[in-house]
């Protein structure tokens, strides 16, 4: 695949429901698309997953957008890749920014299952066609809200329930949670809002059947985790604190986590994640796909990693309707009642990209289609 060029936008698409998390609340996603094209006029795309600002991790839309422009799409046009994972050893001199890179990194695997013909999951090497969902539910004004949307999403059908948790909105709500559904599969989500001074808290936890408890400590942590998991028998998920095969590795043997959700965002991209899978189920570590809000191009990205066999636990990839009014995808992502998402056939993505509801979503656009040149580069190029 030779890259002739890169575009980059921005959309703004506001949600249908606010998410609160323990960093914050996001009414409104800032969105920014890669689109890649090959000089046969091929295309593929990707979505960054980087939020409104650096409170999940250190990069929020404008990082993006500025490192993407400024030196991750420079670095992949006008290259000839041998493959998609080859992108993301071109960007490679770029420290961090992973969610930068999975944008351009995630469109290269799209333009390429697409020229070979294939539904990106099958290229991938997926072997589930139809894949479990969950649904993540954010922090509500009250209790009773809360109750609501969960008596809502089980009776759509979807297979577990996770629930977020910060200090003040925690013990007490997990039991009201366990004394209105005492049998559902539930876990909670800390977002990193608690340290190793709180272990008589997840203490109390453990009295809840929970599934797991995701990331409790901080985000850049892996030791204080296994030091808390000696110490509770619900099982510790990592979610921010795994960027890389390598910190999956670090976790698992630090005995840091039983579970780990994989985020294509968080890790860099498909060839990434596809390793952080293999040494999970290499060392029997059950992995989910997680979510970051995402539009439609990110959902489908997420839904064809989630076809990997280590996959096996319900993810956080749900319905389009429940984050937006109008996907920029055609058809939007829909569950069956039985809480599952179906592969697509078609090849790449599998789904149409609503090119008029884009443009007119569209806040900025620029075309990157020229490689390193003018702009810095660093040694080597
Ligand atoms: O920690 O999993 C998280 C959303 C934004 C940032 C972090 C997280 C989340 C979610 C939502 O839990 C998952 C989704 O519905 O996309
Ligand atoms: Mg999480």
């Amino acid at each position: 695949m030779f890259i002739t060029s890169v575009e980059l936008r921005e959309i703004r698409l506001p949600l249908v429901h606010f998410f609160e998390t323990s960093f914050g609340r996001t009414t409104e996603r800032r969105i920014v698309l890669v689109r890649v094209k090959d000089k046969d006029g091929a295309e593929g795309w990707g979505e960054c997953t980087a939020g409104e600002g650096p409170f999940y991790c250190e990069e929020w839309t404008e990082t993006a957008w500025t490192t993407l422009n400024s030196f991750l799409a420079p670095m992949v046009v006008g290259r000839e890749l041998q493959n998609a994972a080859e992108s993301a050893t071109l960007m490679r001199p770029v420290r961090g920014h992973r969610m930068a890179k999975a944008a351009i990194e995630t469109a290269c695997w799209d333009l390429e299952a697409k020229c070979a013909g294939l539904p990106l999951w099958k290229h991938l090497g997926g072997n589930r066609p139809e894949i479990p969902c969950g649904v993540s539910i954010g922090i509500q004004d009250t209790p009773a809200a809360l109750m609501q949307k969960i008596e809502k999403e089980l009776a759509a059908g979807y297979q577990r329930i996770k629930i977020k948790i910060k200090p003040g909105w925690d013990v007490d709500i997990v039991e009201a949670v366990r004394q209105r559904f005492p049998a559902i599969a539930l876990m909670a989500d800390a977002n990193s809002a608690y340290t190793l001074a709180d272990v008589s808290l997840f203490q109390e936890l453990d009295r809840y059947n929970l599934m797991m408890i995701e990331q409790p400590l901080a985000h850049d942590d892996i030791f204080d985790h296994g030091e808390l998991q000696k110490q509770i028998q619900t099982p510790i998920c990592l979610d921010e604190s795994i960027h890389s095969d390598e910190d999956a590795k670090h976790a698992i043997a630090l005995g840091a986590c039983r579970v780990i959700n994989v985020k294509l965002g968080r890790v860099g991209g498909h060839a990434e994640a596809k390793r952080v899978e293999r040494i999970c189920r290499e060392n029997n570590i059950p992995v989910w796909c997680g979510g970051m809000l995402e539009a439609g191009i990110g959902r489908a990205h997420n839904i064809a990693m989630a076809t990997l066999a280590g996959f096996s636990l319900p993810g956080d990839v749900s319905a389009s309707a429940r984050y937006w009014e109008e996907d920029i995808i055609e058809p939007p992502v829909t569950v069956t009642s039985w809480g599952t998402i179906v592969a697509p056939e078609k090849p790449g993505l599998g789904f149409e990209i609503h090119l008029p509801r884009l443009e007119a979503l569209t806040v900025r656009k620029e075309v990157i289609d020229q490689g390193l040149g003018l702009r810095c580069a660093p040694a080597g190029h």
